[in-house]
């Protein structure tokens, strides 16, 4: 095995699975157990390590204890109940760990700009424990440089230890989708960079151990933090310009909805998004950020990615909009309206309501002097009303706002029985041409 210190080179990368000495290695922590380190942890358990997990949340900490945590499938929470792991109160495994992996949360604040202190916080903690032999592996989404400029000056000023020389760092970045059931953890395809060829060896076999999938080795850090923004920039762009696409058509009295479903008969070359009232989640709208300022920082200036921003933030208002134009064709306005909203999560089907535009819309609307309800059968704990129907009687006009799939199965007489006089599809989930047969005023994004 090659001594801890050897500088890393693209051309020194062992690629050849059969040329590597697969390593077991037996005791993994993982600091923070949400949507990313819970699997993780479960996933690492399964695959006979022995795993202790550690979160800052008290409550979290005792609903993983008794395999009763809301956010993981039935048989992730079965592979938990029958493989349980330790979980910690603090940092206290670190010591005795082989591996530390970072899953902690890279929000920005409410000027998009990057938060790195759960980061900080975190890389602290683990340096508190830190000894000469160990692995870090960073797991949350982090531009380019911040494992070499923030992680590594983190880990060795509190340890006192030399990355690359007593210890090694590698970046693995998180690619869990929540309530993918085609996509489970171990079956997506990763990609490692890491500080020395030591570090790299160890987190790749260490991945390749647990996944049932391809792990790809990244000539540095940077690289392999690199994939991620790029991956997700990628998407808000595509969808950044279906959006576009939709408002200009909502003009021009073309279907959006129509054409992009022909234009993605093209077996090559297309890739079709939906268009909707608003981008959420703590991934998308979030990781695009962390690229602009940091390029931005060594002078270079990311307009489409900052424009693809611009106009997905633009589409809550556009869909409050687009309801008050509706409502002026009818002689009405949203002061005089009680607007029910339904979906209040980012996704349809979870119950996720981190950076989702509900929000955004219910703010707009009560700004412009609507009455407004909120219903989401996934969030009950953070709607205004408990049900359908008590959201629907009295309003008058309403916003679908998540394409959950209780709202996609609903008719146009779920609505005309409450007397709804305009619905504005937020999610182009409604079948358009039955409402308009049904008599009820109806728009979408874009159609
Ligand atoms: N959205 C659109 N139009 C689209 C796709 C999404 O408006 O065509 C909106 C959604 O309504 C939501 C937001 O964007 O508000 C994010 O949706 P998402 O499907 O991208 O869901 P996320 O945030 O869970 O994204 C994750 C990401 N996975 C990781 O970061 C590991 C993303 O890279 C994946 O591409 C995405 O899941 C996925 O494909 O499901």
């Amino acid at each position: 095995m090659s001594q801890i210190n050897t500088p890393l080179s693209p051309e020194s990368i062992v690629t050849d699975p059969t040329q590597r000495t697969p390593e077991a290695l037996a005791r993994v922590v993982v600091v923070g157990l949400g949507y990313v380190g819970l699997p993780l942890a479960i996933l690492a358990r399964s695959r006979g390590f022995e795993v202790t997990g550690t979160d800052i949340d008290t409550a979290r900490r005792e609903l993983i204890r008794n395999a009763t945590v809301p956010d993981i499938d039935r048989a992730t929470k079965r592979r938990l109940k029958e493989q349980p792991f330790t979980v910690a109160e603090d940092y206290e495994g670190i010591r005795q760990a082989d591996i530390i992996i970072v899953c902690v949360p890279t929000p920005v604040d409410r000027s998009h700009e990057p938060d790195l202190m759960p980061l900080r916080f975190a890389c602290t903690n683990v340096a508190s424990g830190l000894r000469k032999g160990q692995l870090v592996i960073i797991e949350s989404t982090v531009n380019p440089g911040t494992c070499d400029e923030v992680v590594i000056p983190t880990l060795e000023r509190t340890s006192g230890l030399i990355a690359g020389q007593d210890f090694g760092v590698a970046h693995c970045p998180e690619r869990v989708n929540p309530g993918d059931k085609h996509w489970p953890l171990q079956k997506i395809p990763r990609v490692v960079g890491a500080d020395s060829l030591w570090a790299l060896e160890r987190a790749t076999s260490f991945y390749r151990s647990i996944l049932d999938a391809p792990v790809r080795e990244m000539a540095s850090l940077r690289e392999a933090e690199a994939v991620k923004v790029v991956e997700n920039s990628f998407r808000d762009i595509n969808i950044a310009f279906v959006n576009e696409i939709a408002m200009s058509f909502s003009r021009l009295n073309i279907d959006v909805e129509h054409v992009l479903d022909a234009a993605a008969t093209k077996p090559f070359g297309f890739m079709r998004h939906a268009p909707g009232c608003g981008v959420g989640g703590h991934c998308i709208p979030v990781d695009p950020y962390y690229l602009i300022r940091y390029a931005r920082a060594n002078g270079f200036a990311h307009r489409l990615l900052s424009l693809a921003r611009e106009v997905n933030e633009s589409m809550p208002l556009f869909a409050v909009d687009e309801l008050e134009r509706m409502l002026a064709r009818t002689g009405s306005s949203l002061s005089d309206s009680t607007v029910a909203v339904l979906g209040l999560s980012y996704k349809s089907d979870v119950a996720d309501l981190r950076e989702s535009p509900s929000f955004e819309i219910v703010r707009e609307l009560t700004e412009r002097g609507s009455r407004v309800r909120t219903f989401d059968p996934h969030a009950l704990d953070r709607s205004s009303v408990r049900s359908f129907s008590a959201a629907l009687t009295g309003a008058t006009a309403v916003i679908i706002a998540t394409a959950h799939r209780y709202f996609r199965s609903l008719s146009p007489e779920a609505f005309k029985k409450y007397g709804i006089a305009a619905i504005l599809d937020g999610r182009n989930c409604l079948d358009k041409r039955a409402f308009l047969a049904a008599g009820i005023a109806y728009r979408g994004i874009g159609r």
